[in-house]
């Protein structure tokens, strides 16, 4: 059988790791694209070397032609620019939207029955765009951002409960970033919920809130430390767990920002909900009952992300 193809559009930080895990988990043929001339060639050398070390088959190849990705099974796009300082957010929503149309166009023409899997920010605005400008079915374009704030959730829930992060799973739902709405309760250790935790004295109600603020600004806290750049080995991770579940028609329910008609009482937007990914894409979307606390937060996330589309079609008439 044929090896797959994953298409990696943005050879920075994450697209570097994303080809690394990608070749390693021998997820398929790998094709890293970047505008840079050079960059994507040079790192796809080095990764190519790293298969006679780590006993790896799949090719590594760097390009700047969007014929490279023909056929392509799963495309994952990193490209764009971050906020750097003196740039207004309007500016970068600017920048990454034009990205996000030459991205769109190649996909369109080259990898039509691909599922693409968007990580630039502004995520849930970016992944419409893309979603916009590509042409492709709805189930076929999503964005990766609750995996990754789920992981972090769970990475502190586990440190705080002294328990294994195999035996945590939290739940978040919402925007990326601020906006995000961690579920609280249905974040559990073995099935038990957080709150029960709460009353059997493992932790306060003060220590889990202090834990959900800082998931929420997850990002800002790495961003801060580093200096330069953002996280990068957690998000591609997170990408290449949905690209398996694609892959392997795995049905794993992750939380993504999938297009919603009706679900959570929102029409036509890009929100962080819970969905089944197998070979079909986005198979079902998982609509739980929520408390008032978390349909407020929800809302925020919700007019968040239509501003964002507000601001977009301002910058581009097409849209
Ligand atoms: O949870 C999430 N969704 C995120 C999102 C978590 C972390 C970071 N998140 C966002 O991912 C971040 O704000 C950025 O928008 C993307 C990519 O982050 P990365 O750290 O990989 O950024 P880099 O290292 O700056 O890489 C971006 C690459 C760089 O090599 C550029 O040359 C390239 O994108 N680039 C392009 N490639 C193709 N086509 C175009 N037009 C283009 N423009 C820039």
């Amino acid at each position: 059988m044929a090896r797959k193809k994953i298409a990696l559009i943005g050879a920075g930080n994450i697209g570097g790791t994303l080809a690394h895990l990608a070749a390693q988990k021998e997820l398929g043929d790998v094709v890293l694209f970047d505008i840079v001339e050079g960059v994507p060639q040079g790192k796809a050398l080095d990764l190519s070397q790293c298969g006679p070390v780590e006993g790896f088959d799949a090719s590594v190849i760097g390009t700047n032609d969007y014929a490279d990705i023909a056929g392509a099974d799963v495309v994952i796009v990193t490209a764009g620019v971050a906020r750097k300082p003196g740039m207004s957010r309007d500016d970068l929503l600017g920048i990454n939207l034009k990205v996000m149309k030459s991205v769109g166009e190649g996909i369109k023409q080259y990898a039509p029955d691909a599922f693409v899997i968007c990580i630039t920010n502004p995520l849930d605005a970016m992944v419409w765009a893309l979603r916009e400008f590509s042409g492709l079915p709805h189930s076929k374009v999503v964005g990766m951002a609750g995996v990754l704030d789920s992981a972090r959730f769970s990475t502190f829930l586990a440190w705080e409960f002294g328990v294994s992060v195999r035996d945590v799973s939290s739940f978040v739902l919402g925007g990326h970033g601020d906006t995000m709405v961690p579920v609280v309760e249905y974040s559990t250790v073995k099935g038990i919920p957080v709150p029960d935790l709460i009353k059997m004295g493992k932790s306060t109600q003060e220590r889990i809130d202090a834990i959900v603020k800082r998931t929420a600004n997850g990002g800002g806290e790495i961003v801060a430390l580093l200096g330069t750049g953002s996280a990068y080995y957690a998000p591609a991770t997170s990408a290449i767990a949905m690209a398996q579940s694609y892959l392997g028609d795995q049905k794993r329910v992750l939380p993504c920002a999938a297009y919603l008609e009706g679900q959570y009482g929102v029409d036509g937007l890009y929100v962080g909900v819970p969905v089944v990914i197998g070979k079909d894409g986005v198979e079902q979307v998982i609509e739980i009952a929520l408390d008032e606390k978390a349909k407020a937060g929800l809302q925020v996330s919700i007019d968040a992300v239509k501003e964002l589309l507000v601001a977009c079609k301002a910058i581009d008439g097409s849209l």
